[in-house]
């Protein structure tokens, strides 16, 4: 079908208004430039005088590889051009190669990158490749190149962004490249037929958002990459991996995309402490699997809809995961933990029309309780273990809900052998051999779990700031039924406590103003806490806590002088207003919600200012 559609593609195009530059012209085969400096065969249509600068003379209706470092390829704006399969151009382990002036199609792959350095492309294109361009490797010299946009993907720039800081990718992008960056935002692109969509190599804290990412191999991969959101996307159709943290890719967070029709959704390999929340992942027809962690330790995920026709969620060599209130329905497998994946928690998932909810191999120590198990056809679960796991979490805190449980509820107690009923099965669920829920729940599970998130204006303040200081709380209930809490506001300038009631999955706002005028240069503690209500497991988010300097007027960085990085900060983010992406509200040294001139007239006139 693939196929298919490539030639349909490529029929098109030659109708179209560059049908002159298209010749089926019959394959020459592969074209190589030697390591000796030799082109083989001699007959192909480049010539070099110097085995240094490679000049096309024709266009070549084949691949090439190039074997020798430290050469410039000029295509002289020739093509080279495929039959649908192969590699356009391909570097592999190549150094210090220029390659320029050459449009590329008509391949599986066009511009192969493969464990290459300091590889210039200048007016490169790469079109109706299936994979545009591609660039991997395992070290940060791998990823170091001189890519500019004069370099284009289906018409559209390559943005390379290599040692950058605090700055946006134009929404025009056809290919992202963030390589060893931090405070980079990549919003709003469509970004299709590439190997990667997005890469970032060594790239820290860094904003992926709002981007539609199709048809390419890996929709984002991440490799040695940390502290990165990639949040809001619509991701799909791609072929390996709709998202990929791997390689030391940690404390990542992938949340409120939609990631569809990838062998593995969102695939997370010798990676730790990720966070992947709120996702809708889909996918259909075999060896799918929605969320794939492979060797990877610490990673959370919860409140996903995840349905394929494989593996919901496959853990493979992957101990201490916490996986949680995600709706896993109509898998193979709705859980799959297999070979050493030990002490795992699963709870307040529910598991319903899967063929199997949980499949266990060769891992123990797994605690699988408060979850709900409904119409899964086959078996809820299975475990293939030497030792069995645990499936409920004692006494009187209950086990799961099993749909097929048919056992009665007259007695309560540890022993189910007190009289009156306590809404636990008086006997045992027997899951599978040896595995059993020793307190199964008689009705579905209701989870109990409120949230706090706080955000305030700005965590740097000028001494004497004058206007009020805005801070909000959006506290949320998880559940169906109404809660009731202690809200709790501990500041410097505000103590503050009330009882708070929500409804069912109800949010509310809570607005604080705070008066900082009066205090004095240094750290100050926000905190603010909800209680536990009844029956709530998670509770890791039921604090937030913020540091807030108060600084020299112009110390945009807190860190208690005025110096040209604080400049650098306010010039990341001129022009920008609240609401933007890149608004930083630190830099907005007058409060007024732009960034302007004024603020740097405020830094500037405090400058070289420190404290003490
Ligand atoms: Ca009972
Ligand atoms: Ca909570
Ligand atoms: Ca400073
Ligand atoms: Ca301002």
């Amino acid at each position: 079908m693939k196929r298919l559609a490539f030639w349909a593609t490529i029929i098109f195009f030659s109708m179209g208004m560059l049908a002159t530059n298209i010749h089926f012209a019959k394959a020459s085969g592969t074209v190589y430039i030697r390591a000796d400096g030799s082109i083989d065969p001699t007959s192909a249509p480049i010539s070099t005088v110097d085995n240094v600068t490679y000049t096309f003379s024709d266009s070549i209706y084949d691949s090439i590889v190039i074997e020798r470092d430290n050469i410039i390829v000029d295509g002289a704006n020739y093509t080279v051009q495929g039959s649908g399969s192969g590699t356009g151009i391909y570097l592999s382990n190549r150094n210090n190669a220029t390659i320029k002036n050459v449009e590329i199609l008509g391949f599986s792959y066009g511009l192969r990158l493969y464990r290459s350095s300091n590889i210039m492309l200048k007016h490169d294109e790469m079109f109706f490749n299936t994979f545009n361009f591609d660039v991997t490797g395992g070290t940060i010299s791998h990823f170091i190149h001189d890519i500019d946009a004069s370099n284009s993907v289906n018409g559209k720039p390559i943005y390379y962004l290599v040692n950058l800081r605090g700055v946006s990718v134009p929404s025009d992008a056809g290919y992202v490249a963030l390589v060893n960056s931090t405070d980079i935002i990549v919003d709003g692109a469509t970004l299709e037929n590439n190997v990667q969509g997005v890469l970032l190599a060594y790239t820290t804290n860094s904003f992926i958002t709002r981007n539609i990412i199709v048809n390419n191999s890996y929709g984002i991969w991440c490799f040695e990459s940390y502290s990165n959101v990639i949040s809001g996307n619509s991701i799909e159709d791609n072929s390996q991996a709709g998202v990929s943290l791997d390689w030391h890719s940690s404390e990542n967070t992938v949340c409120v995309n939609t990631v569809l029709n990838s062998r593995w959704g969102i695939a997370i390999s010798y990676s730790s402490d990720n966070t992947i929340r709120e996702n809708r992942i889909e996918s259909y027809g075999v060896n799918k699997i929605g969320v794939y962690i492979y060797e990877s330790p610490y990673n959370i995920v919860y409140r996903n809809d995840i349905k394929t026709d494989w593996n919901g969620i496959y853990v493979f060599w992957s101990p201490k995961q916490l996986i949680y209130q995600n709706y896993i329905t109509g898998n193979n497998r709705g859980i799959y933990i297999s070979y050493s994946s030990p002490n795992n928690t699963i709870l307040e998932n529910v598991f319903q029309d899967n063929d199997e909810g949980i499949h266990m191999e060769h891992s123990e120590y797994n605690h699988v309780y408060h979850n709900n198990f409904i119409n899964n056809t086959y078996r809820h679960a299975t475990c293939w273990t030497s030792s069995p796991n645990t499936w409920d979490d004692g006494y009187p805190s209950g086990g799961n809900y099993w749909n097929d449980y048919n056992g009665t509820d007259f007695y309560c107690g540890p022993y189910q052998n007190e009289t009156g009923s306590d809404g636990i099965g008086d006997t045992p669920y027997n899951i599978y051999q040896d595995n059993i829920d020793n307190f199964p729940l008689m009705n579905p599970y209701a989870v109990h779990d409120i949230e706090i998130k706080g955000s305030i204006e700005k965590t740097v303040v000028p001494e004497g700031y004058s206007k009020q200081l805005f801070i909000n709380f959006t506290i949320a209930n998880h559940g169906q039924q109404a809660e009731t809490t202690n809200f709790t506001l501990h500041s410097e300038m505000l103590h503050y406590n009330t009882i708070l009631t929500l409804q069912g999955n109800e949010n509310l706002l809570l607005v604080f103003a705070l008066n900082v005028s009066e205090l004095a240069k240094g750290n100050y503690s926000i905190s603010a806490t909800i209680m536990p209500v009844q029956g709530e497991t998670i509770t890791a988010d039921n604090g937030y806590t913020e540091n807030l300097v108060i600084t020299i007027p112009g110390d945009v960085d807190g860190d208690f002088d005025v110096d040209i990085f604080d400049i650098v900060r306010i010039t990341n983010a001129y022009a920008t207003k609240i609401g933007d992406l890149k608004f930083n509200p630190q830099s907005d040294l007058d409060g007024d919600g732009v960034i302007t001139i004024f603020d740097v007239v405020i830094c500037a006139s405090h400058y070289g200012q420190e404290d003490p």
